[in-house]
């Protein structure tokens, strides 16, 4: 039997990272963790790319952009969505989801979901830097395993 698992040793792969400025206050910390996690991996400076979208709607459409480019490893998608101060909350969360899961699925590149949907600010700001750790790191980190895995997958010639 063969297993196939991810490593974290993306040395001269490259990453863009998409993320939403909405909330931008919570998303600085998710960027600043993703890119201290791409850095801690070895990943150089010039090898990530971050691209800035006014909301976490438009992710989908900007994520599209990056990997459709085929310039990169993986996508990494960065936001904050909290329930508290949006009435729409469902839908900017629920579409923000759904295209970025369509984006993976239509290009074949590892695109990740490190977009918050929390009830309140504090919850988000727990997830970006505080008590519950960085998600922008764990997105990262999915990046990195994701890349990984798809570059070691066979294809058939
Ligand atoms: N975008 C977010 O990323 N987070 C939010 O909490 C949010 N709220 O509160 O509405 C939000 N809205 C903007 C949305 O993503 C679009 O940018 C906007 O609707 C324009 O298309």
């Amino acid at each position: 039997m063969k297993e196939i698992n991810g490593s974290f040793e993306p040395r001269g792969m490259r990453f863009a990272i998409a993320a939403a400025r909405f909330n931008e206050i919570v998303v600085a910390k998710l960027v600043e963790g993703a890119v201290a996690c791409l850095r801690a991996h070895g990943v150089s400076e010039d090898d990530i790319v971050l691209a800035w979208a006014p909301g976490a709607f438009e992710l989908p459409v900007l994520s599209a952009r990056l990997a459709e480019s085929r310039l990169y490893d993986a996508v990494i998608c960065l936001g904050a969505v909290i329930r508290g101060e949006t009435p729409h909350f469902d839908y900017v969360a629920g579409e923000a989801a759904r295209g970025i899961r369509h984006v993976a699925l239509s290009t074949g590149m590892p695109v990740t979901f490190g977009v918050l949907t929390t009830e309140s600010m504090e919850q988000a700001l727990d997830r970006a830097g505080g008590k519950h750790g960085n998600k922008g790191w764990d997105a990262a980190m999915a990046a990195m395993e994701m890349a990984s895995i798809l570059e070691q997958l066979p294809t058939k010639e």
